[in-house]
């Protein structure tokens, strides 16, 4: 018998088809991903066009119309913060590029989301040609009425209402969760549209992967070497059983440095990403809402689990944007292994 062919369905159907299991919705949460899709697409544009800035302007110097080429961080943070900041949904943004939140006076009185982003993740990369990303947290307001407040952005990672992450690579991927599974959508650049592509997005218990910067174990604390040294030499047997927490029997290392590119790689074949404090970096490097947080909503969605060594990064409540925590992300087997090892210290 012949198969029907799937239908194709956009990113905007998509959001459509969410927004009706919710019969009550505004459609301010629909308008507000759509809002985030085009600011992506437009990333996604420049980013691709990173390897002509030898030939039509670098970046800082003035192109052949005699205009400044934007780094493209800046360019990525300035695309949000026009697609979001005009935008009646939202009420504060806070970005990686940004020192402090923006709180949208205009529209305090309104607005019922909070967006925190990282608009180019990994962008030291860029010139290498090596992929980068974006990634984004959505919070509810908490206070009502015409007050808005720093407690309604440092909120814990389990009450965030979405969460997602673009990979521009050798095809650029929406990848997002909003509570109903992952979903992951490939811009098809003739037609300026996501496609759904990877429906219901799920991640092994376990996997072959380690992605994690070696060149710091001078760095790390005893128990942080003992668990790579473990992950590396395959030293307790991998188990599949969903409910043991497992170590790694000899795991491959694939470390792009470009963490929405290890985070995407480890979510669909299985595998850790491990970012552990150092001696000079006690929090680690990355940072909690725009990163962390966000990737550990879809890790978790899809079927993984991210820990800062102790805890749940889905429980860490911020207590200022900008703050930093060490990760533990992937496969929950994986993960929670490492976790169980940390703990005995
Ligand atoms: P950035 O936000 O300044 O781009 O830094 C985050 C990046 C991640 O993409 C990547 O996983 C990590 O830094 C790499 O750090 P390191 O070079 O210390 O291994
Ligand atoms: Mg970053």
């Amino acid at each position: 018998m012949i198969q029907a062919p799937k239908n194709l369905k956009t990113i905007e159907a998509h959001f459509l088809e969410l927004q009706s299991i919710h019969p009550a919705a505004s459609g301010d949460f629909t308008g507000l991903l759509s809002d985030i899709t085009f600011a992506c697409k437009v990333i996604s544009r420049e980013v691709n066009k990173a390897g002509l800035v030898d030939i039509i302007g670098a970046t800082g110097d003035e192109n052949i119309q005699g205009e400044v080429v934007q780094k493209l961080d800046e360019f990525a943070n300035n695309v949000f913060l026009k697609c979001l900041g005009t935008r009646d949904q939202v009420c504060i943004l806070g970005s990686e590029e940004l020192d402090e939140p923006l709180f949208i006076d205009a529209h305090s009185g309104s607005g019922n989301y909070i967006v925190v982003f990282d608009p180019l993740d990994g962008s030291s990369n860029i010139d290498a040609n090596v992929s980068v990303g974006t990634i984004f947290g959505i919070w509810k307001r908490k206070s009502r009425l015409n007050r808005v407040d720093l407690s309604d952005l440092l909120q814990a990672g389990c009450q965030q209402v979405a969460a997602g992450y673009v990979i521009y690579g050798s095809s650029t991927m929406f990848v997002y969760t909003a509570g109903h599974g992952v979903h992951g959508f490939t811009l098809d650049p003739s037609l300026g549209e996501f496609l759904l592509s990877h429906e219901n997005i799920t991640t092994p218990f376990t996997g072959e992967i380690y992605s994690v910067n070696e060149a710091y174990e001078p760095m790390w604390e005893p128990e942080i070497r003992e668990v790579v040294r473990q992950i590396k030499y395959g030293q307790n047997t991998t188990s599949k059983r969903s409910d043991a927490p497992t170590s790694g029997a000899g795991k491959s290392t694939r470390y792009i440095g470009s963490l929405v590119a290890d985070f995407h790689r480890n979510l669909l074949y299985g595998g850790i990403y491990l970012y552990p404090p150092t001696k000079n970096k006690p929090q680690g490097k990355l940072r909690l809402m725009c990163e962390a947080a966000p990737l550990a909503m879809i890790a978790e969605d899809a079927g993984g689990y991210a820990s800062d060594g102790k805890q749940n990064i889905l429980d860490i409540i911020p207590t200022e944007m900008h703050m930093r925590v060490p990760l533990y992300i992937g496969s929950r087997g994986d993960v929670m292994w490492i976790e169980q090892m940390l703990s005995k210290k």
